[in-house]
């Protein structure tokens, strides 16, 4: 292998993982990886995950998220009742950020929730999701549809995968 070549495969290599592990920097907060479960055809619904840190010394608040290719986007928690079910709701006043602190949209937790898809979102697409802070504004990013398997490759927790998000559970 010439020299050139070999250095190319390495490139290569490099750029591999870079196409699922995409991140973004906006108003000092580095949002990581955002993307969405793959829905089963014809499904409603849809969970979106972005991991959140901020760097900054000043807290801020996710507000609101908005798309366009569902009538509805709201952010969600899950709780575990007594009984042993999990329930979602949305999330009342935003969701807080710390100073130099995290927030994890991740299986199993807090989720940002797309109902009443106008499409069938596919395995491999980006699809234009906007986020809006309290301070830092509104920043649109792409979210990348995945399968849930794939997505363990990059370390989420997956015990909540049989959590349903169809649209009975949503009443
Ligand atoms: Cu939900």
């Amino acid at each position: 292998m010439r020299p050139m070549s070999l250095f190319a495969f390495v490139f290569a290599l490099l750029l591999a993982p870079a196409t699922h592990a995409h991140d973004y920097q906006h108003g000092g907060l580095d949002l990581v990886h955002p993307w969405i479960v793959e829905p089963p055809p014809g499904a409603l619904t849809a969970a979106g995950y972005v991991a959140i840190v901020n760097a900054g010394e000043q807290g801020d608040r996710l507000l609101s998220v908005e798309a366009d290719f569902s009538e509805r986007t709201e952010v969600h928690s899950v709780t575990m009742t007594d009984e042993g079910v999990m329930q979602m709701r949305p999330v009342e006043g935003g969701l807080e950020i710390g100073a130099e602190g995290e927030l994890m949209l991740e299986p199993g937790g807090y989720h940002i929730m797309f109902m009443g898809l106008s499409e069938q979102l596919k395995e491999g697409e980006h699809h234009l999701v906007t986020l809006n802070f309290e301070k830092a504004g509104a920043v649109t990013l792409e979210f990348v549809v995945q399968r849930r398997d794939s997505a363990m490759n990059h370390g989420g927790e997956m015990e909540m995968d049989s959590m349903a998000h169809d649209e009975e559970e949503m009443q």
